[in-house]
């Protein structure tokens, strides 16, 4: 790292020395802004300044559960920065969220949010909140307790929040019934809406189905296609589940998904109408992926270790890997499995699924890396698309936004090779994308006098 980004990170360490997946985003961006200042002294003030959020909102969230008992969570809102437009970005509910994890998403989201070429500022919030077993009922009244705070903070002009991992259409029902009841106005203050309130179509496939256009453009540099490639994919939520479909959409063989339990391999190759049985498992019956193996025959599950990496979902013969369940999925030992077995891309649906050992093993192997930040910014792009909708008061055709959806990604592609080449690293997609995420944040703050 440059010595002027090196003094920079060490500075975000001493503030907060307790946020370890917070420090790993900026020490991946700072690693790669290096030749940016060079060429614009001008913008090392930006970069002291993105590092911290704008503004932190951390509440209480009581809530009384089936049984009458009370329960309590935390709940936060990250406003990370607002230069390009209002912060936009998901909320997640799980167990693990904390600081470190919100800010981290929040510091990735904006660059991410950059690349999408749309108006829109970067931010994260959720909750320590686990929505696992519990009954839609106690699901609805956490979200009315958590938007009781939330929406004095946000709106359709300041702040959108969207889904994340544990927050998906009924999670937005709820939040979105309960804003517009304080507020006393129908705005598009959340996305991933339902069809019937608002919601944009193609928004809950554009995620996975962005990630794979973006490896497609990743594989034609190589000459290489989705076409009989055999895929691995991790998670078997929203954002696995579309991305195999559109894998499948492109002639592609996905083999394996995973959920907190464990893992499933399918070597005969998951087709349409076990990814239909696995959706009708997640989003409805919302079971476990181990009941895959117990219904399809040929296939192995193996359990979790209690870490989401080194569970071996990664020691399989594939020829692209889609981690799509969280961050630190993949480590430096798993990345060389990838490359032992023959990988040639791996493509983050993910935000920050793959460790710095990890992408370092891809990079130094000639492996075509997809930072998610790029690779899977289709989602926040289609959320800027349902906002434009909501403005405009009118809804577009699925064809419409598809293809919307399709030429940001390939744009995106465009910008961080482009920006990669130009920089002195061609075919390295994560400077790329955090070079062109920046630069535009970069101006935007300037220009704006750095408040
Ligand atoms: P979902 O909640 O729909 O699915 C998450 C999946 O990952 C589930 O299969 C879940 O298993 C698994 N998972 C989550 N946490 C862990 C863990 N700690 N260890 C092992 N497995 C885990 O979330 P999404 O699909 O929406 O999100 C997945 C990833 O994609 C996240 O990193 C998210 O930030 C990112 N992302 C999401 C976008 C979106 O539009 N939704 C946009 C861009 C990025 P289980 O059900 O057992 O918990
Ligand atoms: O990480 C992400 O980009 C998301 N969870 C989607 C955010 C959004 O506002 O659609």
């Amino acid at each position: 790292m440059d010595s002027q980004m090196k003094t920079i990170y060490e500075s975000v360490i001493a503030r907060d020395p307790n946020q370890p997946e917070f420090h790993q985003a900026v020490e991946e961006v700072l690693d790669s802004l290096g030749p940016v200042i060079d060429a614009h002294p001008e913008f090392l003030p930006v970069v002291e300044s993105m590092v911290e959020a704008e503004r932190i909102i951390q509440f209480r969230v009581p809530w009384y559960d089936d049984s009458g008992n009370l329960q309590v969570n935390r709940g936060f809102r990250i406003q990370m920065n607002s230069a390009i437009g209002p912060y936009k970005g998901g909320l997640r509910f799980h167990p693990t969220v904390n600081q470190s994890i919100l800010k981290f998403l929040a510091f990735e989201q904006v660059f991410k949010n950059s690349l999408t070429g749309l108006p829109m500022g970067g931010g994260k919030g959720g909750s320590d909140f686990n929505p696992k077993g519990k009954s839609d009922p106690e699901v609805m009244r956490f979200c009315q307790s958590f938007m009781m705070e939330l929406w004095r903070h946000i709106g359709a002009d300041l702040d959108v929040p969207a889904g994340d991992i544990g927050v998906g259409g009924r999670e937005i029902g709820y939040l979105f019934g309960m804003y517009k009841k304080l507020a006393n106005e129908f705005t598009g203050v959340l996305t991933g809406k339902g069809r019937s309130y608002g919601g944009s179509l193609i928004r809950p496939e554009a995620t996975g189905y962005g990630l794979v256009y973006f490896a497609r453009e990743m594989l034609a540099t190589k000459g290489r296609s989705f076409e009989g490639a055999t895929v691995a994919i991790s998670g078997s939520g929203n954002v696995a589940q579309f991305a195999c479909e559109k894998v499948l959409d492109l002639g592609g063989i996905p083999v394996t998904m995973s959920d907190s339990g464990g893992w499933i391999h399918d070597p005969s190759g998951i087709d349409r109408e076990k990814l239909a049985w696995i959706m009708d498992l997640k989003n409805n019956r919302r079971g476990r992926i181990s009941e895959y193996a117990k219904n399809f025959d040929g296939v192995s599950y193996s359990k979790s270790e209690p870490e989401p990496a080194l569970n071996g979902l990664w020691d399989t013969d594939v020829d692209v890997a889609l981690p799509c369940a969280t961050q630190n999925e993949i480590n430096g030992e798993e990345a060389k499995m990838l490359v032992k077995n023959g990988a040639i891309a791996v493509a983050e649906g993910a935000n920050m699924p793959c460790t710095p050992e990890a992408v370092e093993v891809f990079l130094d192997n000639g492996i075509l890396f997809a930072p998610g930040k790029a690779s899977n910014a289709g989602g926040v792009a289609t959320s800027g698309l349902e906002m434009s909708q909501n403005s405009l008061r009118l809804s577009w055709t699925r064809e419409e936004v598809d293809q919307r959806l399709e030429s940001i990604m390939v744009e995106i592609h465009k910008s961080a090779s482009e920006t990669a080449a130009k920089y002195g690293m061609p075919g390295n997609y994560v400077a790329g994308a955090n070079i062109a995420g920046f630069l535009k944040v970069a101006e935007a703050m300037t220009a704006q006098g750095m408040i």
